[in-house]
């Protein structure tokens, strides 16, 4: 009877773990409105992530740039097709849009 309480236990542990873990990572939603990131600057923690909507009617892009200068680019973004993208590795980054070269925001991870 004890051998099969311990297992248990260890289950409910380690659900409460994920449960906690998920509940930890968070993810901010940033649209883009009128050629613009909305908010334009973020603070993230590692592992939390950006949702990127496209509330425009034209197609944009996300492309995102670290301190050293490495691009990450996810391609072209229709309309209404939201975009997930996850910083696990503090530092600053900042976001453009290669089809709108003024778009630019910039994003914080702690
Ligand atoms: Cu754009």
């Amino acid at each position: 009877m004890k051998i099969s309480v311990l297992p248990m236990a260890t289950l409910a542990t380690l659900a409460a773990l994920l449960l906690s873990t998920a509940a930890y990572a968070g993810e901010t939603v940033i649209d883009q409105q009128a050629q613009k990131f909305v908010p334009n600057a973020v603070t993230l923690k590692a592992g939390d992530s950006l949702k990127f909507l496209n509330s425009d009617d034209v197609d944009h892009n996300v492309t995102v740039i670290d301190a050293a200068g490495n691009a990450e680019d996810h391609g072209i973004q229709k309309p209404g097709a939201p975009i997930v993208i996850k910083f696990d590795k503090p530092g600053d980054y900042s976001v453009r849009c290669s089809v709108h070269p003024r778009m630019k925001m910039s994003v914080k991870v702690e």
